[in-house]
């Protein structure tokens, strides 16, 4: 089964997606992970990212589906969770193309709904408890950043809700409850 957890940033995407490959030995492809690895390693596409990644914009989409191109072409699994992948119409149609020439195909989209003053309260709570644990922030994780973050959502990757809606493959799954509450209507979901 190969699926997108589609959905603003803090949503939870990240959080789900990590349930489903303990549960289900799925692979997460998170982009957002693998442009933060990028980052760290220092390489020229790791300082191009940086940037981009801190103000809270999107990263290229040429950047983003090569990434996501490799792990295709090397990685074998039981089923890919795509998190954070993907975020523009032009990653989306990559997607599709990718999938056929592994003979893979799509087989749900489900979108995280949740409110933005909850979405920023997470993002601006995750900065503070890193801090207080002594540990590294994201450069992200900021009201100033959100901002951006969630203006790119609304431009670039909310148009994908029609375009899965259009292809009968999205379900919408509420967000706002507890972490378990989300887990549990996934995996209604998945397993309905
Ligand atoms: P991502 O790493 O994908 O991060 P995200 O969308 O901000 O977070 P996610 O929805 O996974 O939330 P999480 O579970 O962490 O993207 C970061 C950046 O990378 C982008 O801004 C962009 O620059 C770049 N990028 C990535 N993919 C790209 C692409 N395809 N194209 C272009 N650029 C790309 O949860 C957030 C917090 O909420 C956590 O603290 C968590 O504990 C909490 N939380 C989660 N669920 C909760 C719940 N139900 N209740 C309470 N708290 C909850």
């Amino acid at each position: 089964m190969n699926i997108i957890l589609l959905g603003p940033p803090g949503a939870g995407k990240g959080t789900q997606a990590r349930f489903l490959v303990e549960e289900r030995g799925m692979v997460q492809l998170s982009t957002g992970d693998m442009l933060r690895a990028a980052k760290e390693s220092g390489t020229e596409m790791g300082q191009i990212v940086a940037d981009v990644m801190a103000r809270g914009a999107l990263v290229t989409d040429e950047i983003v589906i090569g990434l996501i191109r490799e792990q295709l072409e090397t990685v074998k699994a039981n089923g890919f969770i795509f998190d954070g992948f993907p975020r523009t119409l032009a990653q989306a149609d990559a997607l599709n193309d990718l999938l056929a020439e592994q003979g893979e195909s799509l087989d749900a989209v489900i979108e995280l709904e949740v409110d933005d003053e909850v979405l920023v309260q997470r993002i601006v709570g995750r900065a503070a408890e890193a801090a207080a644990a002594g540990q590294p922030v994201r450069a992200d994780d900021n009201a100033e950043s959100m901002k951006v973050r969630l203006m790119e959502y609304y431009k670039k990757t909310s148009p994908l809700i029609g375009y899965y809606y259009a292809k009968g493959q999205l379900t919408k799954v509420d967000g706002l409850g507890e972490i378990a509450d989300v887990k549990a209507a996934i995996t209604g979901v998945l397993d309905g």
